[in-house]
């Protein structure tokens, strides 16, 4: 595969920008390499500066579920763009997706938008501890919620890839309050809460994406739900990654949970630098300027960012292509077990709506420690060969890969051959 430009860029990169990412993931650190760099994209398709063409399954991470450049978000967003970049004050167009968001999650009655699922989350701990006066969080290893510090600890996603502890520069006091769990397995919270009369809440995901595709138990949901309940603890469910993406509105209605504050982000801003938090009316009026609980942002409610969003759900609500996603995800998962049983190699595949992804394990993936059998070298093996055959992977065997509406027969017949092929490689070691 020619990436003579990409080693170009690669190289021009590293002069300012550290590792020429601005994001770990993006680094290719755990599949050997360095970062492709793409020139452009359209529909189910990427293409890198050497003009190899992919099918894209990362997705920007999620936010493109509608594959690149679709033709009605491009339309909202070339219209908001003759209106004005940033106001500094408020437009109609916040309004308008906070109601498409607010009447997609029940109990979820204002919402607040910020830049990224970071800020969603870190703004959201927050209101926790201040609705609640406590400080504890309790997370659960594997789980990745963006940078702030006290999320890093034991996260999955980067960190897990990088396989890195915690983070250097995160000072000891700001995870002292963060208590860790382990997912699917409720005595662990229990006994957090056995042990601690402070813990403001528990923050999960709710079907998890970053330490690949790992769905909960309705034993370890419905028990977490009923714990906080009883405990005055709030349940945080980090909705980042999976709102919007298994049905129009979040995955907790699929698993049959209601959080107290949902955080979201990536599909709700079309591709444009979107987070958001929602609660109660109650909750939620511990914000400023309601309540004494302060949170800012200069580009928060950003109209072009806005209008991408909007757009995104009404085509999302139009479309509803949440059935054609199950579908499609049940085919691949069919691809990679009957590949990796016609070469002999040990495969588990997790999926739930538009995540899928295979551990190289002969392991069920329930948390984090499950998944961490995985043998990362035949993960590695098997992404490149899938690039080497069309098809561009999440570069760590800790990421879900996204499906968007525009991968239909065609782009399925091609990750057909690509999966039996990159396969075969694996199976050949
Ligand atoms: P951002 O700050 O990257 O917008 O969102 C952080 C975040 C929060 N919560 C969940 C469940 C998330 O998945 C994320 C970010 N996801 C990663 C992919 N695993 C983003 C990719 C990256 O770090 O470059």
């Amino acid at each position: 595969m020619n990436t003579k430009n990409s080693e170009k860029l690669y190289k021009k990169g590293c002069e300012n920008l550290v590792g020429a990412v601005n994001s770990p993931v993006r680094a290719f650190a755990s599949v050997g390499g360095n970062p492709l760099f793409i020139d452009k994209a359209k529909g189910a398709y990427i293409k890198d500066v050497d003009g190899n063409k992919y099918i894209d399954m990362v997705l920007s991470y999620g936010p493109m579920i509608l594959g690149h450049r679709n033709k009605n978000v491009e339309k909202a967003v070339a219209q908001a763009l003759k209106k004005g970049y940033s106001f500094g004050a408020s437009t109609h167009a916040e309004i308008k997706l906070a109601k498409l968001v607010c009447d997609a999650f029940p109990g979820m009655d204002k919402v607040r938008f910020v830049n990224s699922g970071t800020e969603a989350v870190l703004s959201a701990i927050r209101l926790a501890r201040a609705h609640t006066n406590r400080d504890k969080i309790v997370k659960f290893s594997g789980c990745y919620h963006g940078h702030m510090d006290a999320m890093l600890v034991a996260a999955g996603s980067g960190l897990a890839t990088l396989s890195l502890p915690g983070s250097k520069g995160v000072p000891a006091q700001a995870v002292e309050n963060t208590l860790i769990a382990e997912y699917n397995n409720l005595e662990s919270v229990k006994a957090h809460f056995e042990k601690n009369d402070d813990i403001a809440a528990v923050i999960l995901e709710p079907v998890t994406g970053n330490m690949g595709v790992v769905e909960p138990t309705q034993e370890f949901i419905q028990g977490i739900r009923e714990l906080t309940k009883e405990k005055g603890a709030l349940l945080i469910c980090d909705e980042v990654m999976t709102g919007f993406r298994s049905q129009f509105g979040g995955a907790q209605e699929l698993i049959g949970v209601q959080a107290d504050i949902t955080c979201l982000g990536k599909v709700i801003g079309g591709g444009f630098p979107v987070g958001a938090y929602g609660a109660s009316d109650e909750i939620m009026s511990n914000v400023a300027p309601l309540g004494g609980m302060y949170q800012a942002g200069t580009l928060s409610g950003n109209p072009i960012a806005m209008a991408a969003g909007i757009s995104t759900l009404t085509e999302l609500q139009k479309q509803n292509p949440y059935d054609q996603f199950n579908e499609v995800a049940e085919k691949v998962e069919g691809m990679l077990l009957t590949s990796a049983n016609k070469y002999g190699v040990e495969l588990t595949v997790n999926r739930f709506g538009s995540m899928i992804n295979p551990f190289f394990t002969n392991k069920e993936v329930t948390n984090f420690t499950d998944a961490q059998t995985s043998d990362t070298d035949k993960f590695a093996k098997f992404f490149w060969a899938m690039m080497e055959n069309g098809v561009f992977l999440p570069p760590s065997q800790f990421e879900a890969w996204f499906l968007s509406t525009e991968i239909k027969e065609v782009e399925l017949e091609k990750l057909s051959v690509a999966i039996d092929k990159s396969m075969g490689v694996v199976g050949s070691l």
